[in-house]
């Protein structure tokens, strides 16, 4: 059997069907060794020790040997380049998504851009003048403490929000004119509710005649694309050094529709944006007249929107980078 098996495998010129055909009729479980080793039970004491030795030795050989013709026979057909098996699984390439952060930030975009406003960008490093002085925030304000604020020189800063790159397109522009600035902004801050990194959006609107009701429309327009049109919302008077009168805007909480619980305090609201008129001080800084013109301005935190859009409590998990979090949008 050994001779006419091993003539086969030899024989078989490296076809993978044939030699699949062999191992199941020599090799298999059902096949003519497996019947053999059966076999040795019935065969007398004295002869079964020799006979298992031999047979065991049979299929050590015959193994090799088929092994070895299965080898030489992938080596031939990769050797011509061709694919050896087309039914192995193909591995599916990792596809990415935008972080939850950018896409709140884009649909922002998105929703001022269909009212009317353009998008702009500005520098991370800032001047003091930008960032404090022209928005008429004073030299004794906490903002501007180094506990506050990170300093790069005694007039250089990273931005603490988004509000100079409005400064410096109203420095080159005239109005009327409607933006938002998106981007990353810094703070000398870092607990459970603060990262010393966090993302601003801002906004101004300036023209002419501009006024409250203005802010408060386009205010209301976006409160609704944003969390649904049956939302409820509120402007509650607030205070902003560049910026009056000031408003705070809340809605509704989005997680008991008012009815009071953990996130909103018992209180039924959400605070999410500031907003006012933009102060005659800061027209003048950026020679505009104040009596001529007038304008809206307004800020929100892009964490903060992005937490209530998607139910996440604990602002940390977008800055963790953990893969099983960001999978989920
Ligand atoms: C908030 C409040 C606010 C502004 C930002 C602004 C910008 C210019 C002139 C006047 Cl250039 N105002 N921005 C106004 C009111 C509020 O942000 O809570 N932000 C997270």
């Amino acid at each position: 059997m050994l001779e006419t098996a091993s003539r086969l495998i030899s024989g078989a010129g490296g076809d993978m069907k044939t030699l699949d055909q062999l191992r199941v009729r020599y090799l298999g479980r059902k096949g003519e060794l497996a019947a053999l080793f059966k076999g040795l039970a019935s065969l007398p004491e004295e002869e079964r020790r020799g006979a298992g030795k031999a047979l065991n030795e049979a299929k050590d050989e015959l193994e090799r040997l088929w092994s070895a013709a299965v080898e030489s026979a992938r080596e031939k057909v990769q050797g011509r380049g061709e694919i050896f098996d087309v039914t192995i699984p193909g591995r599916r390439p990792l596809r990415g998504h935008l972080h939850p952060i950018t896409q709140t930030a884009m649909e922002i975009g998105r929703i001022f851009g269909g009212l009317g406003f353009e998008t702009v960008e500005g520098p991370e490093i800032e001047l003091d003048y930008y960032n404090f002085e022209a928005l008429n925030i004073p030299r004794d304000h906490p903002a501007r403490d180094m506990q506050d604020t990170f300093y790069i020189t005694d007039d250089v800063v990273l931005r603490t929000h988004t509000s100079p790159i409005q400064v410096r397109v109203m420095e080159k522009r005239r109005p009327p004119f409607r933006i938002i600035a998106p981007g990353r902004t810094y703070r000398c801050d870092s607990d459970v509710t603060h990262t010393p990194m966090f993302h601003q959006v801002e906004g101004l609107m300036v023209g002419e005649s501009i006024s409250f009701g203005d802010l408060k429309g386009i205010l209301t327009v976006f409160v609704h694309q944003m969390f649904g049109p049956h939302v409820g919302l509120r402007f509650r008077p607030s205070f902003f050094p560049f910026t009056e009168p000031s408003a705070e805007v809340d809605i509704q909480c989005v997680m008991c529709r008012g009815a009071g619980c953990r996130v909103c305090s018992q209180t039924g609201w959400l605070e999410i944006l500031g907003s006012g008129m933009v102060d005659p001080e800061v027209f003048r800084m950026v020679g505009y007249d104040p009596e001529t013109v007038t304008g809206f301005a307004f800020g929100m935190g892009i964490e903060r929107i992005a937490m209530l859009r998607y139910g996440i409590d604990d602002l940390r998990l977008f800055f963790e980078n953990d893969l099983r979090f960001l999978r989920q949008f």
